[in-house]
């Protein structure tokens, strides 16, 4: 009987985020329009990922399509569809997208009071040879949403309501947290519904995979050369780690977060603040993981006491299971007390 009523009995996210708000008595639903219209915005990228190849193939995506008008790369369309699906939710103040140099402020008749921050397309540059790319979003409240400012949105990502992903490959799963744990969503094409197919995700306490683009590392600082070197050539008789790189955020933290183990994308010589992005990359991805029990690091702070002075600013980041993460905190703790 229970597998029969489990099959029939349809979590949608939709249906999760309501059980949610009613933990919320006050709540006047707002939050579960947005996040509807955020899931809107996934469908539609998805649907158009699945599509490049083919549209390739078609020739609709070289420099104009069959109906003459220029096709929109991948990720300015995305891009075009998040702000358009979020700014007719009608409850949102402030975008801030990667694709957008400045902020961008809801005009008064159509603000509410959520500020969301995104990278519609992240590791779009791997479309091409159909690599795993994603979505990855995280959501302040406003403070006065009839004066908003860009502080509403220069905030420690702990700060954050809500964050998550949408992770576009052999299907598409969005990760979401609204801050009482971590749950999974598998998109059911024949529904067009967000399924919960991974309920409280939890990330293992320690993993034996170390995630890093090892050409940077002639640039690497002291402490992440000791830590990879650990990972490679394990002082105890413990066995070497396994690398996995995929190259695309959303593909690493996903397979970090469900077999456990580090990611890293540290500083270094070339770039001084590393290369992923404070506001939609490391914030959501650090927000995720302290849900599901893991933690991240900067390499000075918890990722998520930082706060940001500039919008698209970058930071190192050290992100995974716990037990992990301590490792390579111990060795900053050791540097900076040389420093
Ligand atoms: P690198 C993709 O371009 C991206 O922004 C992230 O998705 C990914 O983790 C990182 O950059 C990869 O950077 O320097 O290793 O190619």
């Amino acid at each position: 009987h229970s597998v029969e009523a489990h099959r029939t009995d349809l979590m949608t996210i939709t249906r999760y985020v309501l059980n949610e708000q009613s933990k919320h008595p006050e709540s006047r639903g707002d939050f579960t329009i947005l996040l509807s219209h955020i899931v809107l915005g996934c469908k539609f990228v998805c649907s158009a990922v699945n599509k490049a190849g083919l549209a390739k193939l078609l020739g609709l995506a070289g420099e104009t399509n069959i109906q003459g008008e220029e096709q929109k790369k991948l990720d300015v369309l995305s891009n075009e569809v998040f702000v358009k699906a979020l700014v007719s939710s009608g409850r949102t103040c402030i975008l801030v997208s990667e694709e957008d140099e400045e902020a961008i402020f809801v005009e008064p008749s159509k603000r509410g009071r959520y500020c969301v921050v995104f990278d519609p397309l992240d590791g779009s540059s791997n479309i091409d040879c159909g690599v795993s790319i994603g979505t990855i979003f995280g959501i302040y409240t406003v403070k006065d949403q009839d004066e908003p400012s860009l502080n509403d949105v220069l905030q420690p990502g702990k700060n954050m309501l809500a964050a998550g992903y949408c992770m576009y490959g052999s299907s598409c799963t969005l990760v979401l947290s609204t801050g009482s744990g971590v749950n999974g969503f598998t998109l059911d094409p024949s529904l067009g519904e967000f399924i919960l197919t991974h309920p409280d995700i939890k990330i293992p306490k320690k993993g034996n995979i170390y995630s890093v683009n090892e050409g940077n590392a002639k640039n690497w600082d002291g402490p992440t050369t000791k830590y990879v070197e650990k990972c490679k050539f394990p002082k105890d008789s413990s066995s070497p780690k396994s690398l996995r790189y995929i190259g695309s955020m959303v593909a690493d933290v996903h397979r970090t977060m469900l077999y456990g183990g580090i990611f890293l994308y540290p500083a270094d010589k070339k770039s001084p603040n590393g290369k992923l992005r404070v506001l939609y990359e490391v914030f959501p991805m650090s927000f995720l993981m302290e849900q599901a029990g893991g933690q991240s690091f900067t390499g000075k702070e918890r990722a998520l006491d930082l706060d940001p002075t500039k919008i698209h600013q970058r930071s190192p980041i050290f992100l995974g299971s716990y037990d992990d993460v301590e490792e390579i905190k111990a060795l900053y703790a050791e540097e900076n007390a040389k420093a």
